[in-house]
């Protein structure tokens, strides 16, 4: 490994999140999955689901210059290749099981051969380039839980390698299931080097970032041979997965002329300029099975990138954008027959109303490959909130079968994410993802709402702070109106008070059914026939003479 060098003294965050701890669930062929136990205070525990590896252990030894503990070592170098393939398509094919399979089975509770037959038929995909052995197995497909991807390392103008790495600690502590690494400028290779040795989730980039940094930014100078060797040189550092914008044709260009905003995808618009100023059709495009060659050596998986997104509501479901998705359907099946795995890169900015219609095409023209949507952008009219107008369009695609999300944080069109911005991008798209989990009936997906319900209901405080996304800003905000330890347990909380509170006043309903041997319903009634017997008494009046003492 890249030594880091001296001046940069790495500051990683470690540690459990508050209200739980790390555990483990073990598996045939000594397997170890990691899980986040909740230990709850009527003593029983809720697991849930963990993406943020050895970092959240507060018994393991992390060390950034050391890089994380290698669990897949072994398993990658005592299977032979699979029709001269190592990819995990390629086992799935003929009816091998692999160890990354069952750790699979075993996060996702889930019989394995769902897993085999869903990465065999291509609905599902298992990023895990064999050169990432720190990486803990996780898939993507639509018959799973949907998962969230976090975007770091954007122009590290003023970022430093360790502040990279700390990005993609923090990003899975809250929950990204895999991390893009865009980082560009000088110290790209050495950035991403410490990142993959410490990331125990799926790396994803696009090559064609660094490809440009190579040509000092001048994307004629493109040659498929620089594009070829920077492939080469992520695919051995270890990078799981890499968006190639391949289906941006030359002939596709002029179709974005007369669009509100053009080409806004980074490598569309770089491989748009390049097939313009050549008059030739893209080396992605041209060169395609020499990539999937490349890729099937390590198991690295396509991320097909969609160059033509729309990037306005006016642009949606338009002729370019359905013209490349139908392109990335071809490329599909080509990286298929070489036994490589493949994911569909999806927009952008769509309405509500023809959000859906975008599923139904990928599947179609992508036999079911994996879709990975960046939101979408349900409108474009609320700069600095687009967590939010990305998650309204999130939830509704990946309730229709999108099997990852892109997430987009509160500072997108602006500026650069920072900390908080991360943070925030990655819980508002867990929510976007779970909410599609419980719509989808995922089998277990509910439990935890379950869970939580039942602690809100039974003022368990803590409980619900330590099951809910965020632990910390719930009791935050608890703490600021109630701060005592009292109000911890107290059966109110300042919103409504202690008299209006409609979850005390079910439960008083409930014990005084209980005293009087009635069900909940009989007690409602009991109580009314009683109110309404002290109205009749009263003299059946509803106002009420002023009590002496409250007037003069
Ligand atoms: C995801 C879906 N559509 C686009 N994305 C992400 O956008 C992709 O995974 C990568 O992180 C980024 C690529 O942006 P450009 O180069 O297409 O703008
Ligand atoms: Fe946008």
């Amino acid at each position: 490994m890249t030594t880091l060098s001296g001046h940069v003294r790495p500051q990683v965050t470690t540690g459990p999140i508050r209200g739980s701890r790390k555990a483990y669930l073990d598996g045939p062929g000594g397997l170890r999955v990691p899980v986040r136990r909740i230990d709850l205070s009527n003593g029983e525990h809720h697991d849930v689901y963990d993406t943020s590896g050895p970092w959240t252990d507060d018994t393991a030894s992390v060390d950034v210059r050391a890089g994380l503990p290698a669990v897949r070592t072994n398993w990658v170098a005592e299977r032979e290749p699979e029709n001269g393939a190592v990819t995990q398509l390629a086992y799935a094919k003929a009816g091998v099981v692999t160890p990354e399979m069952r750790y699979i089975a075993i996060r996702e509770s889930c019989d394995v051969e769902l897993v085999r037959s869903e990465v065999a038929r291509g609905r599902a995909v298992i990023p895990v380039n064999v050169n990432h052995p720190e990486s803990e197995p996780m898939i993507i497909g639509k018959r799973f839980l949907v998962k969230i991807n976090a975007n770091i390392g954007n122009s590290a103008v003023t970022s430093t390698v360790a502040d990279e790495v700390d990005k993609m600690v923090w990003a899975t502590r809250w929950g990204a299931d895999t991390v893009m690494d865009l980082s560009t400028g000088r110290d790209i290779h050495t950035t991403r080097e410490w990142i993959i040795r410490n990331s125990p989730v799926p790396i994803g980039t696009v090559p064609i970032y660094q490809a440009l940094e190579k040509v000092d930014g001048d994307p004629q100078a493109l040659t498929w041979e620089i594009y070829r060797d920077t492939v080469v040189e992520q695919c051995e550092q270890g990078v799981d997965y890499m968006t190639v914008h391949a289906g941006v044709l030359l002939r596709y260009v002029p179709l974005t002329a007369k669009r509100m905003t053009g080409i806004v995808s980074r490598g569309g618009s770089i491989m748009a300029a390049w097939c313009l100023a050549h008059h030739r059709e893209s080396f992605l495009y041209t060169h395609f099975s020499e990539l999937c060659e490349i890729f099937r050596r390590y198991d690295v998986t396509f991320s097909l990138g969609d160059g033509l997104r729309p990037g306005s509501i006016a642009d949606a479901n338009d002729t370019a954008q359905l013209a490349e998705l139908e392109t990335l359907g071809e490329l599909t099946r080509i990286a298929r027959s070489h036994d490589v795995q493949v994911m569909i890169e999806g927009p952008g900015h769509v309405p509500m109303d023809k959000i859906v219609e975008n599923v139904r095409l990928e599947e179609q023209w992508c036999d079911e490959a994996p879709f990975y949507t960046l939101g979408p952008l349900a409108t474009d009219i609320a700069p600095g909130y687009d967590h939010i107008t990305s998650a309204i369009g999130a939830a509704t695609i990946a309730q229709a079968g999108t099997a990852m999300l892109c997430y987009v944080t509160p500072k997108e069109h602006l500026g650069l994410p920072n900390r908080d911005d991360v943070k925030t991008g990655v819980i508002t798209y867990k929510i976007a993802a779970h909410a599609a989990d419980l719509a989808k009936g995922h089998p277990r997906a509910q439990e935890r709402d379950d869970a939580l319900s039942q602690a809100r209901f039974e003022f368990r405080w803590r409980d619900q702070f330590a099951l809910s996304l965020d632990p910390d800003t719930a009791q935050g905000f608890h703490d600021e109106t109630l701060p005592a330890e009292p109000a911890k347990t107290a059966h109110f909380c300042s919103m409504c008070g202690p008299k209006f509170c409609s979850m005390k006043i079910t439960q008083d309903v409930r014990d005084y059914a209980e005293e009087h041997g009635l069900t909940s319903v009989e007690a409602i009634e009991a109580g009314m026939e009683e109110k309404s017997g002290e109205f009749r008494d009263e003299g059946g009046r509803v106002y009420l003479p002023l009590s002496p003492a409250a007037g003069d």
